[in-house]
């Protein structure tokens, strides 16, 4: 008899595991030779599931438990790693535990395994799979995989995002987890761990897969910030083909903030230019008057998008007023930096123009946008440090 061990990571997943514990385990009538084996890794849901799965595996012997921190790639790798060293697995096995994927692909994925591929992948988009998710989810996830093709290939792989796998022990043991990003707290690991994979030159197939919407609990999966790793993940991966290694999903995941800081800052500019006008034009205020009022305007958006989306994940010891205060504070400092260094710009080289080809451009304006960049580094850094200030031992929980 063979032992195929599946991971389950689940995160308050409480009202799908058992049912769906109990689909997986009835796949063994169809896999004649092999044993179906559960590990439920749990990363301390709030909602009880680490309990409940301890209930589970007490009761039976083919259902494990173990808890591990939080991230779905510290589930999958630490969970394999576990059953590797604890369960003696012939093959390793992984699917969502919330019920989205018809459990039956297991059988699918084992087959294929036991035929000699050394990594079956689950797949929504080869013939006889489906995605019965809302039009908008069937893009994003015809939208990631689409991108791993082009970007980081192979182009003939028709699905990257998808966590219901099978392997063998040797190709797990062989991926260079130095360079897979499992400790994110990202779904990137599916095509990381799939790109990994086929460095080592895995033998691989995909299998169809019916994935359907959840039937309880919510999804953890941040769409937009998702498609920002999948896109920086598989640049960095095709410059690591190109013998070019740089960190590039590294540093980019970290300069995540301060993208979102200049996109909001693009936003504060856009609203300060069309207030300005709008008083100007239909209120008829002075062009000074409209502009301290469209900037203060401004400054309110700035600050609104960048305490609830910027900056939400900080822990601050401040309260809202009080950074609201100190924002405009900075914001005003900003306003200085901007000053003195156009009056410096005028004063070293004039008024004049930059003539490109048929279009001249004032030297005014280039002063202007000379200042974009230290006033926004300025912002951003005392922002950062002051305003939004992480606490992190503020977290209770
Ligand atoms: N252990 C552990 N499991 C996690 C974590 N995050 C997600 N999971 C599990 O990983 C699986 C996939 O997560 P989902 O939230 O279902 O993501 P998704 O299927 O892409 O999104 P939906 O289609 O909206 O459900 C589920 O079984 C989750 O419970 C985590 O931090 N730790
Ligand atoms: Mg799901």
């Amino acid at each position: 008899m063979k032992k195929v061990v599946v991971v389950l990571p689940t995160y308050n997943e409480k009202r799908n595991l058992e049912k769906f514990i109990g689909e997986v385990f009835k796949q063994e009538n169809e896999l004649p030779g092999f044993k179906i084996e559960v590990l439920i890794v749990d990363s301390s849901s709030p909602d009880g599931t680490g309990e409940l799965a301890q209930k589970l595996a007490a009761k039976n012997p083919k259902i494990h438990f173990l808890n591990v921190g939080r991230g779905l790639g510290v589930a999958l790798v630490q969970g394999h790693q576990y059953s590797l060293s604890h369960l003696k697995p012939d093959i390793l096995a992984q699917l969502d535990a919330d019920g989205q994927v018809e459990a039956d692909v297991l059988v699918r994925l084992v087959k294929a395994v036991d035929e000699g591929f050394d990594l079956a992948l689950g797949s929504r988009f080869v013939e006889g799979g489906k995605n019965k998710l809302s039009p908008s989810r069937q893009l994003f996830s015809a939208g990631s995989s689409w991108i791993c093709r082009i970007i980081m290939g192979p182009i003939n792989i028709k699905e990257f995002t998808n966590s219901a796998r099978a392997f063998t022990p040797a190709l797990f043991k062989k991926i260079n987890l130095n360079r897979l990003p499992w400790h994110e707290q990202s779904f990137i690991i599916q095509p990381a761990f799939l790109n990994e994979a086929i460095l080592t030159g895995a033998k691989y197939k995909e299998v169809p897969l019916v994935f359907k919407n959840r039937a309880e609990g919510y999804s953890k999966n941040k769409v937009v910030q998702y498609m920002y790793d999948v896109i920086t993940y598989a640049i960095d991966a095709r410059l690591h083909k190109w013998g070019i290694n740089f960190d590039f999903y590294h540093y980019t995941r970290r300069a995540r903030t301060f993208l979102k800081f200049g996109t909001v800052g693009l936003t504060g500019t856009l609203v300060d230019f069309g207030f300005y006008n709008i008083f100007i034009n239909f209120f008829s205020i002075a062009p000074a008057t409209a502009k301290g009022f469209s900037t203060e305007i401004a400054i309110i958006n700035n600050f609104t998008l960048n305490n609830v989306w910027t900056f939400k994940y900080r822990k601050t010891t401040t309260k809202l007023w009080q950074k609201f205060i100190i924002f405009n504070i900075v914001s005003l400092g900003g306003l200085a930096i901007a000053v003195t260094m156009i009056k410096l710009l005028h004063m070293l080289y004039g008024d004049g123009f930059w003539h490109l080809g048929p279009i001249s451009i004032p030297f005014y304006n280039l002063y202007f946008f000379a200042t974009i960049p230290p006033v926004m580094i300025w912002n951003f850094v005392v922002n950062h440090l002051v305003t939004w200030r992480n606490h992190p031992e503020q977290d209770t929980h």
